[in-house]
């Protein structure tokens, strides 16, 4: 879908050692920057210096630590289209994808259909919190090998600072880690029940993409980028290929402006 706007948009994203950007948040509102046909430029942000850029650029945090500290997160944009001066400056997923939404509409092709709202929210909610869960007992170490060699060190000591043990402590092993994946299949087994009508459709709610398609599909290119031979296999392997081909849906709206510099 190309759109009719010449925007100024920055996106900031952060850099990886793998082929591909890693963020499940990200990548949500980059599929949806490339859906909209808009134009923008990636800042690539390595995530020991979230903060001090989020800062520098006044970028709200999206969050409290649990020191009380702000918590600042990528993705965020910074939309210089209307005025170069005064930009609009917008942190956290969901709220970026609402304001592009809002802002840069589509006359044929509604992200958030009315009366959605309810079930959209507890999609997110349960993405977070019956997948995502999982993400320490399973993804950490893949997620950690993606990250530059700086990352790295800042990643696994605020891991290690919150978790209280050694990173490699962290994931599950055995049988605890064979009962964890089962419960992720489960969990993407279910799916559908949220969204009845898209049953043996080719997105969530049917046959035309809308906002819950690109928070799954940011989940799903998390695994499939961190982990493509292993964690992706698996669930590649679920219901007849099912989950690979619908990643592939989204294959016109992967791509990735340029590339980080060199790490
Ligand atoms: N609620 C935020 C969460 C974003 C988030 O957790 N981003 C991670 C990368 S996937 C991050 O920036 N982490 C940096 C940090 O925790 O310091 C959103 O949906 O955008």
């Amino acid at each position: 879908m190309s759109a009719p706007w010449k925007t100024k948009i920055t996106f900031l994203d952060i850099p990886t050692r793998v082929s591909n950007p890693t963020s499940l948040n990200t990548w949500k509102v980059r599929l949806v920057l490339n859906f909209k046909g808009l134009q923008y430029e990636t800042r690539w942000v390595p995530s020991a210096d979230i903060q001090s850029v989020c800062k520098s650029l006044n970028i709200p945090p999206t969050g409290t630590k649990p020191t009380g500290d702000p918590h600042y997160t990528l993705p965020a944009i910074i939309d210089y289209t209307r005025s170069s001066s005064n930009p609009e400056i917008i942190s956290d997923s969901t709220p970026i994808i609402q304001y592009l939404e809002h802002t840069y509409p589509s006359p044929s092709h509604k992200l958030f259909p009315a009366g959605m709202e309810a079930e959209y929210r507890a999609f997110e909610t349960f993405l977070l919190q019956d997948i995502m869960k999982h993400a320490p007992s399973l993804w950490f170490v893949d997620t950690l090998n993606a990250k530059s060699p700086r990352d790295q060190a800042d990643f696994r000591a605020r891991i290690e600072g919150r978790f209280g043990k050694k990173f490699e402590e962290i994931e599950l092993q055995g049988a605890e880690r064979e009962a964890a994946w089962k419960d992720v299949e489960r969990a993407l087994g279910s799916l559908s029940n949220f969204f009845p009508g898209g049953k043996g459709k080719k997105y969530l709610t049917g046959d035309v993409v809308s906002f819950p398609d690109f928070a799954l599909c940011g989940f799903l290119l998390f695994i499939k980028n961190i982990s493509p031979d292993d964690g992706w296999q698996r669930i590649a392997s679920l219901e007849d290929g099912k989950w690979d081909g619908y990643v592939e849906a989204f294959g016109g709206w992967m791509a990735v402006d340029h590339p980080p510099a060199e790490l």
